[in-house]
């Protein structure tokens, strides 16, 4: 009885703006910022439901990513860090468009019964709160404070202005019993970065990397946080531009610097030739390019290539972890190496890690999907081309190398090197989430310990040139497809006219599918010409109007 009146009290406070219809996509709620208050209020009420469903700490995280200022978000974390389990979703829309305070409560009760929630006699729920640099988080964030409390029993935890993963990292650390601060976090990260540095070949510590790299922290949180960072980085010199002082994301990030292939704001000939990566505005993406002699364009250095790098660099750790000299006892326990992309990576990089001898899986666009993928191997990379992903190692793989790591102490330098190389990328590396900061110190230390420069990276393989295009339609949810978003299975007879165009283009590959974000059909096209894939592409937007 209390807490129904709490509820409705505070939800008055709290009206639905007129005409908004709000959906819990792939990356939560997404909306101009003035729309947002009572949907960031519902979803306190549903991080505080789930903390108390599963007796766990829930991560609640305003950001819109890489959208314009003027936009904001909310989405919320599982207790294992990762993205809220699919099945609340439906829920979490229903709470967003319920359309008045009394409606919102019978939703919350046939719920809360329907989940078996016991409200009453409820352990204390813990929400972690976090949010990007976005003026407009501080309301916003009041107003979910206020949602949580609402529900009796639930506590909001203010861990301030931080990246969407370092608040999904504290979430998993805090869940597992593990201090879970930003200093922690640094201090994880940091540790991991150089012990990696410290057994880099030898051989290969005095090649000629460069020192220094520049990074575009896209004017939002990233910059800032690795401004921290920076002094307690040994050999590396990190100047970071885009740090805050411009307008988040405009011109800026990595969302920009993938699409567009051109610098970032600030970036310029000057900076020719140098290693350059740049983070989108909640630093939960990374790409890295160089900039082109005399030029704004850029060569590329995308979230496939990042896999690429990662990928090799295991699998090599792996091969001297499985070292002759002890092919008896490991024939007990071969660890799974496995990687995970989307329709959207560049044809030339499956290619490339199949050839390596990997094994690798398509899903559909969406780090949920990725990430789910990832975790069935005991070592999982995954990643998206715009540089969203992370490595996952699995709970069984990591007791069984603290094990090796002991034994091999006493038999092999080589070996028993491994087996701490992949200890410390096991913690350098984001478990919860794709992280731009987290996955930059991995790509630093695998560059040195392989005397690469950012060229030789770039060379792993040529990208196949592609075209992304979109189509504004009036049902997006019209276009159905399968198997990973290659093929659609409605409307009929659009796959079989994709086809037929696709054949005519050497090296050919098309498909389209609805977007999650926006009202619209994307269109991808790949060729073995830049002229091929835009003619691709065009023709495709054609059979889709
Ligand atoms: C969201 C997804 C991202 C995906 C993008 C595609 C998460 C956290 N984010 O930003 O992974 O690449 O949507 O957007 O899952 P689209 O559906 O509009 O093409
Ligand atoms: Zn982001």
């Amino acid at each position: 009885q209390e807490q129904q009146s709490l509820l409705l009290r505070s939800a008055s406070c709290f009206p639905l703006p007129p005409g908004a219809k709000f959906s819990y996509g792939t990356s939560g709620f997404r909306a101009n910022a003035s729309l947002l208050e009572s949907t960031v209020f519902r979803v306190g009420i549903l991080a505080a439901l789930r903390s108390i469903q599963t007796r766990s700490v829930i991560g609640l995280m305003i950001t819109a990513s890489h959208n314009e200022v003027s936009d904001n978000g909310v989405k919320l974390a599982d207790p294992s860090g990762g993205m809220l389990t699919q099945s609340w979703e439906p829920f979490a829309d229903s709470l967003a468009n319920a359309p008045d305070p009394h409606s919102l409560l019978q939703l919350l009760d046939d719920f809360v019964k329907k989940e078996n929630i016991i409200l009453e006699a409820s352990p204390a729920a813990e929400v972690l709160l976090g949010r990007d640099t976005r003026p407009s988080g501080e309301t916003l964030l009041e107003a979910t404070k206020q949602g949580i409390t609402s529900i009796m029993g639930a506590t909001a935890s203010d861990m301030g202005i931080l990246t969407t993963p370092q608040l999904h990292w504290m979430v998993r650390a805090k869940n597992k019993g593990i201090e879970a601060t930003e200093v922690n976090y640094y201090d994880q990260i940091l540790a991991s970065f150089r012990c990696l540095l410290d057994y880099v070949p030898q051989g290969n510590s005095s090649k000629n990397v460069s020192d220094k790299l520049i990074v575009d922290g896209a004017d939002g949180v990233g910059g800032e946080k690795l401004e921290k960072m920076k002094t307690r980085l040994g050999y590396l010199t990190i100047d970071v531009r885009n740090c805050g002082d411009g307008v988040l994301n405009e011109g800026v990030g990595a969302d920009f610097v993938q699409k567009e292939k051109v610098v970032p704001r600030s970036f310029g000939p000057a900076d020719a030739g140098m290693r350059c990566a740049s983070l989108d505005g909640d630093a939960d993406r990374l790409v890295y390019f160089s900039v082109l002699l005399n030029s704004n364009k850029i060569d590329l250095v995308d979230g496939d290539k990042i896999l690429s790098l990662f990928a090799v660099f295991l699998k090599e750790q792996l091969g001297i972890l499985n070292g002759p000299e002890d092919g008896k006892s490991n024939k007990s326990y071969q660890p799974s190496l496995g990687v995970v992309q989307t329709a959207y990576a560049n044809g030339a990089s499956t290619d490339y890690l199949k050839q390596l001898g990997l094994e690798v899986a398509l899903t559909p666009t969406g780090v949920k999907y990725l990430h789910e993928k990832a975790a069935e191997y005991d070592i999982g990379i995954y990643f998206e081309a715009n540089g969203h992903g992370t490595v996952l190692f699995s709970d069984n793989f990591l007791s069984w190398l603290e094990i090796k790591k002991q034994e091999l102490s006493l038999k092999s330098k080589d070996q028993h090197k491994a087996a701490l190389r992949l200890l410390a990328v096991s913690r350098l590396i984001n478990q919860a989430v794709g992280d731009a900061l987290s996955g930059l110190f991995l790509v630093e230390a695998i560059l040195k310990h392989m005397g690469w420069s950012i060229h030789k990276w770039n060379e792993l393989y040529q990208d196949l040139p592609s075209r992304q295009l979109k189509v504004k339609v009036v049902d997006r949810t019209a276009v159905i497809t399968e198997n990973a978003e290659t093929k659609v299975v409605n409307p009929a007879g659009i796959q079989e006219a994709i086809d037929a165009e696709t054949v005519i283009y050497p090296k050919g590959r098309c498909f389209i599918r609805p977007s999650g974000t926006e009202d619209v059909v994307r269109v991808y096209a790949e060729a073995s010409t830049q002229e091929a894939a835009d003619s691709l592409a065009n023709s495709v937007v054609r059979l889709v109007e």
